[in-house]
């Protein structure tokens, strides 16, 4: 744990009850919510094995939790189904076949919509085209795919025939790309030629290109035609999306799957060395997503769903491909920037296509409020009935605008708190069942044992700080890190006992709500996107000028965070603007555009305890330009801190 003070310093009283029209018809008011939550309390395997008799089973389980093997858990044990099965065949064959599944439309204009029977049919010839390229039960697939029906379709491909899937996010550099492929030895590499974002193509395949320089596992490469813009396909290794499924039959039985059989990697930053690739399997995952988007999005049949984040993220793999779909749900995505052609796109995309529940990160809504309510003004959004926020706490203001401006005040908003780690959302409002708070993801979800403690794992007094942790297993937690058991256990599991530790802070008010307050490890939101300040650091230290690099977050009133690095030189190097420039362009190369660095500032040394740590808090507090309020008596060389504060003004 770091040394950021978890104190808060928000007060907010204001309360929203749902109207009483939006009550009337929830799925889960708050009686049925209290019922829910006291039954998971009491009989928490009896309530779980309720719950999964929503999924469609092709051989029960035998044993509803299997906990012997602290922290790795196993649920629906002796349980066989396939998710793909889930999502697809058991709507086709309730007769639904002919309604959306995915509402799709492109940057530059152009749209497609796949009924639930093409999308399952699209999947078979995709699965037996795989099969065909030799991919089989367990092989990891990486997927490097803009936001197309293609990226859903790769996804549920692998899942039909037991093929492990690692997306990696299309703003990922060539060399993240690499590392993921070996960290996983991904088998066969999906891509497209490129993908549409403000105007122009994402070269794709190029970046593939490159990382299959330094991917030795990787065989072949599959590569859809987005953009049709010219690439090399290099022989015996790449083929055609189109040519692949041309002759490939639309029969594809889904094959039963163990309830534990692995479903994907994804991989996430942590506070130490490179990306950990987050395990999650079928049964467990399939019932979180599901569950929780039925719950906290209050789904119904004619619901017209969209959720902005990237396939990409582990927002992207819940709420746009598995708990949707699982729910038989008319799922709008759409490709590129919010801001292409114009800052109104996302306004014009919900008239059009009558949107009634709009899922979105804060980032996006802090740019929307700088881009003006003219744009939102300008369109017809009175299909929207439910509004929802996830990646990053929500400031009350941004709430209250979104509320308002997004909302017309009569959407209610749920703030949903969860992480990659957790597979499905843990923290929210039921929107039919509890006063939202701006600023509070409010309860945990029925079944989900959410607590703020201190440091020896007591509950905190009512508004102390504490630290997140989760009491009790969930079917859809993390099974492992990829490869890795140890690093998955003295991550999340050495804090406490037994115990989930999330390195969120967060206090617990009054009346129970919790208020999320961020990160209390070396991890950055940026945009709303998990970046470690050590990746940043590595790829800083990888150049050859760089004798040493501390990265830290400063507030950024669009991207929650902005990036800072301090960096000393080696010796004879000269500290030159273009030399910054240089930086930062290098470290777009090693890990992506996304984690391009705000500020370099060059120091002649770091500020260090006597045992060499990097004293972050102080660089923190000079990133932010704020005075110190912490105790320096630890600090090396006093005279450092004096030196880049002088260098700061
Ligand atoms: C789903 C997702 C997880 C981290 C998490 C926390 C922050 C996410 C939040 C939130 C406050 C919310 N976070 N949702 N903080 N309120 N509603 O974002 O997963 O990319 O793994 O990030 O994001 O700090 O620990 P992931």
């Amino acid at each position: 744990m770091s040394d950021k003070n978890i104190t808060s310093v928000l007060k907010e009283t204001r309360q929203f009850p749902p109207s009483a029209e939006f009550v009337a018809r929830t799925t889960v008011n708050a009686t049925e919510r209290d019922r829910l939550a006291e039954w998971a309390e009491r009989d928490p395997d009896g309530f779980w094995a309720e719950q999964a008799k929503s999924l469609h089973w092709t051989k029960p389980w035998d044993t509803v939790l299997d906990w012997s093997n602290v922290p790795h858990a196993k649920w629906f044990v002796g349980g066989q189904l396939n998710a793909s099965d889930n999502c697809l065949d058991r709507h086709v064959a309730a007769g639904r076949g002919n309604k959306a599944a995915l509402v799709w439309e492109g940057e530059p204009g152009d749209s497609r919509t796949l009924t639930y029977q093409q999308l399952l049919s699209e999947v078979c010839k995709f699965a037996n085209a795989l099969k065909a390229l030799g991919v089989e039960k367990g092989d990891r697939i990486t997927i490097y795919m803009p936001m197309i029906p293609e990226a859903a379709v790769a996804m549920l491909a692998c899942a039909r025939i037991g093929a492990m899937h690692s997306v990696v996010f299309g703003g990922f550099s060539a060399d993240a790309v690499a590392d993921r492929n070996n960290d996983a030895k991904s088998k066969l590499v999906i891509t497209a030629d490129g993908g549409w974002r403000r105007g122009k193509v994402v070269p794709l395949k190029a970046n593939v290109d490159a990382a299959l320089e330094k991917s030795p596992t990787v065989e072949k490469c599959v590569v859809f035609n987005r953009c049709n813009t010219a690439v090399e396909m290099k022989a015996g290794r790449d083929v055609w999306w189109h040519d692949l499924v041309a002759g490939a039959s639309a029969d594809c039985p889904a094959e039963p799957m163990d309830s534990e059989h692995p479903l994907f990697i994804l991989y996430t930053s942590g506070s130490t060395g490179k990306p950990k690739g987050v395990l999650h399997t079928t049964g467990g995952y399939l019932l979180g997503v599901s569950l929780t988007h039925k719950w906290v999005f209050d789904i119904k049949d004619d619901d017209v769903y969209w959720c902005t984040a990237d396939v990409g993220w582990i927002t992207g793999h819940s709420y746009i491909v598995y708990g949707p779909l699982c729910n038989g749900s008319t799922v709008v995505m759409y490709e590129g920037a919010p801001n292409q052609p114009r800052e109104d796109r996302f306004w014009e995309i919900i008239a059009k296509y009558r949107v009634t529940i709009f899922y979105t990160a804060p980032t996006a809504i802090r740019a929307f409020i700088k881009w003006g309510d003219q744009h939102p003004k300008g369109h017809d959004l009175s299909s929207l009935r439910l509004l929802g926020s996830v990646g990053e706490p929500i400031n009350p203001e941004a709430w209250m605008w979104y509320h308002n401006v997004i909302g017309g005040g009569r959407c209610p908003i749920v703030d949903t708190w969860w992480q990659t780690e957790t597979g499905a959302i843990m923290i929210s409002p039921l929107p039919g069942a509890i006063p939202t708070k701006p600023g509070s993801a409010t309860k945990p979800l029925p079944g989900i044992a959410a607590e703020v403690v201190d440091k020896q794992g007591h509950p905190v007094p009512a508004n102390a700080g504490g630290f997140l942790v989760v009491k009790r297993p969930w079917p859809s937690m993390m099974r492992t890190i990829y490869g890795d058991d140890e690093r998955y256990k003295s991550t999340y599991w050495s804090h406490y006992p037994n115990i989930y530790f999330t390195a969120d802070g967060a206090r617990r008010d009054e009346d129970g709500y919790i208020w999320v307050m961020g990160r209390v490890d070396d991890v950055l939101n940026v945009s709303g996107h998990r970046l470690s300040t050590m990746e940043v650091e590595s790829a800083l230290v990888h150049h050859p000028k760089v004798a040493e690099a501390a990265v830290v977050g400063k507030p950024d009133d669009l991207k929650g965070e902005g990036i800072v690095c301090f960096v000393t030189l080696k010796q004879g190097v000269a500290p030159t603007d273009e030399l910054k420039a240089e930086l930062k362009a290098h470290v777009v190369k090693d890990i992506g555009a996304l984690a391009r660095p705000d500020d370099v500032r060059f120091t002649d040394s770091l500020p260090k305890t006597r045992s060499g740590k990097i004293m972050r808090r102080f660089l923190r507090d000079i990133a932010a330009g704020r005075q110190s309020t912490g105790d320096a008596t630890t600090l090396e060389d006093l005279n450092v801190l004096a030196k880049l504060r002088a260098d700061d003004e």
